[in-house]
């Protein structure tokens, strides 16, 4: 008997210029114009994206602001704006939700989906691709790239590599002719310093990854040469892992000013914490470890966890356990600080709390509280009661 494996079809999307095509679309005045996001231009923040209008004065992410208006001092400036971002998320991901539930978020303009199953039903991963593209582009208004292959680094290197607007079909008979000639710097987790210790060695193209034998590169780049000799082949084995499959929720912040004060660091953990007891609320999860990063001006980090008896998603009480972890924390100005829960399970809304009856009536508030945020934003309920939570 002959064995039949079953090839996936993978999309990958992404936004182009995200936040910028966002504001581009909500005022007409910008469009065509170089309209960089992060902020005031004489601050020291960086760039967090720019249209390609501005990426042509070499703009980029990342790159201070002040950089930025050296390079182009007539462009716009404007802070992020996150709940337009988060609204044209959402209504991106309603539309993948078309075509199948196997999707897994990377941000909030970039996604995997496995479209094997809904091959029957919708033609081809090809037709797929083509109509979420155009249906991005009518119903939102904006444009996506979309990477096709039959795994998830050829649907991301398909994506990247035809982007803006982009749609590119890697295929499976075509792909060693495909990858051989690319750089080293196109394989799925190398980054600036691996490639440039694989350029060091004179390795400059997948080609030259692809003849290495692989006990050299594992000699090299230990486990990691491993996944090197299969990605060099185009080989990844990884599962679209849809939301319930993430392994942890998290939410950090790097600060325009180093923080020196306490009371100003509990603060921002208290809205770390809801925002990702929000998220994990909305995907039905909760989690038992709640972790603390911590990033210091002189850029060295911590972390420190806590594990709970039981899972929760509550916000009081992710708040509660980061901020014990906060304590004895402030021994140098503070960079950015994170809060992410760990070790997720499934909670539907309707499961008993097993915390008594006081965290019942802290979990009904919390829902008639989601209820009003989802409705009229983010800020309309006041956090202070949060703020009293002291044990
Ligand atoms: N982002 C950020 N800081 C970064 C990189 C990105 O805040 N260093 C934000 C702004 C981007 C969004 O995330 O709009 C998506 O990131 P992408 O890397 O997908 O960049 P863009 O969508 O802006 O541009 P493109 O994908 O066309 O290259
Ligand atoms: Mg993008």
């Amino acid at each position: 008997m002959t064995q039949v494996t079953k090839l996936s079809s993978i999309i990958h999307c992404d936004m182009d210029a995200f936040y910028a095509s966002v504001e581009q679309l909500s005022n007409p005045e910008l469009q065509d114009k170089p309209v960089v996001i992060g902020g005031n231009p004489k601050s020291r923040g960086v760039v967090a994206t720019c249209s390609y209008e501005a990426r042509k004065f070499g703009i980029r992410s990342a790159m201070p602001l002040a950089e930025a208006f050296r390079r182009c001092p007539h462009a716009i400036f404007l802070p992020p704006d996150f709940s337009k971002y988060k609204k044209a998320s959402k209504e991106m991901h309603k539309i993948f939700y078309d075509y199948t539930p196997l999707i897994e978020p990377i941000s909030l303009d970039e996604a995997f989906l496995d479209v094997t199953g809904s091959l029957n039903l919708f033609g081809t991963v090809e037709s797929i691709g083509t109509e979420i593209k155009q249906r991005v582009k009518q119903e939102l208004g904006l444009t996506v790239s979309v990477g096709i292959a039959h795994n998830k680094f050829l649907a991301k290197l398909a994506s990247d590599m035809s982007k803006p607007d982009g749609f590119l079909v890697i295929s499976r008979e075509r792909l060693q002719e495909f990858l051989d000639p690319l750089d080293v710097g196109r394989i799925w987790g190398v980054g600036q310093k691996t490639a440039q210790r694989l350029k060091n060695l004179n390795i400059r193209t997948i080609r030259d990854v692809r003849l290495l034998d692989k006990r050299i590169l594992e000699n090299l780049f230990g486990s990691y040469g491993h996944q090197l000799y299969l990605l060099a082949r185009g080989i990844d084995n990884r599962p679209v892992e849809s939301d319930r499959q993430v392994k942890s929720v998290g939410r950090e912040i790097t600060f325009a000013v180093d923080i020196t004060a306490y009371d100003q660091l509990e603060r921002v953990v208290m809205e770390l914490s809801v925002d990702v007891g929000r998220h994990l609320r909305r995907t039905q999860m909760q989690g038992k470890t709640v972790t603390l990063k911590v990033k210091y001006n002189d850029f060295k980090t911590i972390t420190r966890s806590k594990t709970l008896d039981i899972a929760a998603n509550l916000d009081e009480i992710i708040y509660s356990e980061a901020r014990g972890l906060l304590e004895n924390t402030l021994t140098k100005p503070i960079r950015l600080i994170g809060v992410s829960v760990h070790n997720l399970t499934e909670k539907s809304d309707n499961q008993l709390s097993l915390f008594g009856e006081g965290e019942e009536s802290k979990s009904k508030l919390t829902r008639a509280m989601d209820i009003v945020r989802d409705k009229f934003g983010e800020e309309s309920i006041t956090r202070a009661r949060l703020l009293d939570v002291k044990d």
